[in-house]
């Protein structure tokens, strides 16, 4: 059996029920046999950021015990969006569900095709990613560099846009 490895997931909706969308992929991906829900941050509603004018997002994140090589990962978060109910829109466009892979362990990952990185390309620049996750891992270091969650949060502008919305409930 592999060794488990923590990872951290950013979960994000702004179409439809976005509360149900964030609990139905949690719900999904806990389901899955090598991918156990360890801890869970509040839910923020988020002003967007890319493309501005679209909905405001609910965002979470979720940190999570694993086996699964990070490939696998990435398709078990592709499958728990289209089992959602995701379709396909333009990039940082409106959605029902976006699951993306923040952290995986102190590794770090990059394949072409399909195309992954860990950590995530643009989590530093992000504060509906930074927010929620300083919530459930401040003191965790991202690599390169080990800069920590909660320092990337002390910078300028980092919590902009971001407000507490409310939480999911655990089934
Ligand atoms: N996701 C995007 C683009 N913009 N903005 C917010 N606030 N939250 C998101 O999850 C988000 C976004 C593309 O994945
Ligand atoms: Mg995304
Ligand atoms: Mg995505």
């Amino acid at each position: 059996m592999a060794e488990s490895v923590i990872t951290y997931l950013s979960l994000g909706s702004n179409m439809g029920d976005r509360l149900a969308a964030l609990e139905e992929a949690l719900q999904i991906l806990d389901a899955e046999p090598l991918l156990r829900l360890a801890s869970c941050s509040s839910v923020y509603e988020t002003e967007p950021w890319g493309v501005v004018d679209q909905p405001a997002f609910l965002n979470l994140a979720a940190g999570f015990a694993t086996e699964l090589t990070p490939l696998e990962l990435l398709i078990k978060c592709q499958y728990a969006e289209s089992s959602v109910g995701r379709v396909a829109s333009y990039r940082w466009g409106p959605r029902l569900i976006d699951v993306d892979i923040l952290l995986y362990g102190d590794q770090q990952v990059t394949v072409i095709e399909p195309n992954l990185k860990i950590p995530h390309a643009r989590m530093r620049e992000r504060a509906f990613v930074l927010v929620p996750l300083a919530e459930i891992a401040g003191h965790v270091q991202v690599p390169p560099d080990g800069a920590k969650i909660d320092d990337l949060l002390g910078r300028p502008g980092a919590t902009e846009g971001v407000t507490r919305w409310g939480q999911v409930t655990r089934s």
